[in-house]
């Protein structure tokens, strides 16, 4: 019997992950031999990461190469890559960081739950069983408390839309407006999930063991975090807006007015 994921692709954005791209598609070839190709989406990285890419695609048919011409953003870099995995017919899109903090050998959990009918699911670090390694305290605390805010400010029931290791079933991809999606740093992970429960999906949490990165350098700006916040503010009172409109609509057709 063949499954979504006998078709997958798995996008890893890379910008100066020079040391870490082996490691890394190394990881998943191991994991995953066969259903599982590889899109490095790099952005023209100065230490030479498209070349080293380029390098290991010529040398194996489960990896290509998509170069942008300049540091364009992750939510750019998943984009592009979404387009391209959905030209190629894939079935299942991931999203992988380059850096190790998204084990490889995790990958058949979120695999397994599109099988099972999942349109999107979250390898989460705050559900059951989800861990954070290496991450000192302070960190762990920001990511922890956006994710209450946010699920208090949306109400979506998701304890980690801030998660960046994910498996998307296509017919989901092509139901979002890519053109559209925010770029406020690293909101659009929120803003995906958020359309996905908008578009009633069937979205659901695995736990990952997310491990922080130890070659290379983080891009990770502090200032997303406010106007992040922000944003997701908005959407969630955007929503109990609708939500009150839809009550009064319907109370004023059961009173018959
Ligand atoms: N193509 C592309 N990739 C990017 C860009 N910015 C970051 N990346 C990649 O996106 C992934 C996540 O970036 P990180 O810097 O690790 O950000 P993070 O994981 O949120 O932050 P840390 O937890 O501090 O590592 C890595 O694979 C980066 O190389 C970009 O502008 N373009
Ligand atoms: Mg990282």
């Amino acid at each position: 019997m063949s499954n979504p994921s006998d078709r997958t692709l798995v996008i890893i954005p890379t910008f100066n992950e020079k040391e870490n791209l082996p490691l890394i598609i190394g990881r998943v070839r191991d994991a995953e031999p066969d259903r599982v190709d590889v899109l490095v989406v790099d952005d023209n990285s100065p230490d030479g990461t498209g070349e080293l890419a380029d390098e290991m695609a010529a040398a194996d048919g489960h990896i290509n190469v998509l170069h942008r011409a300049g540091k364009g953003g992750l939510c750019g870099a998943y984009i592009a890559g979404f387009r391209w995995g959905l030209d190629a017919g894939y079935d299942v899109i991931c999203e992988m960081d380059a850096d190790g903090s998204h084990a490889p050998e995790q990958l058949h959990l979120l695999l397994e739950q599109v099988d099972a009918g999942a349109d999107l699911v979250i390898g989460s670090r705050y559900v059951k069983g989800g861990k954070t390694v290496n991450w000192p305290w302070t960190r762990w605390v920001l990511s922890k408390g956006g994710n209450l805010y946010i699920s208090l400010a949306l109400g979506a029931g998701l304890s980690d839309m801030t998660a960046g290791y994910r498996a998307y079933r296509r017919g989901l991809i092509e139901q979002f407006n890519l053109d559209e999606l925010s770029n406020a740093g690293y909101i659009f992970q929120v803003d995906l999930a958020w359309r996905a429960v908008q578009a009633d999906a069937d979205i659901r949490e695995v736990p990952i063991t997310f491990t922080e990165r130890v070659i290379g350098e983080s891009k990770l700006d502090g200032s997303f975090v406010k106007d992040s916040l922000l944003v997701v503010t908005k959407w969630g009172l955007a929503h109990r807006r609708s939500q009150a409109k839809g009550l009064v609509a319907s109370l004023k057709k059961k009173l018959g007015r």
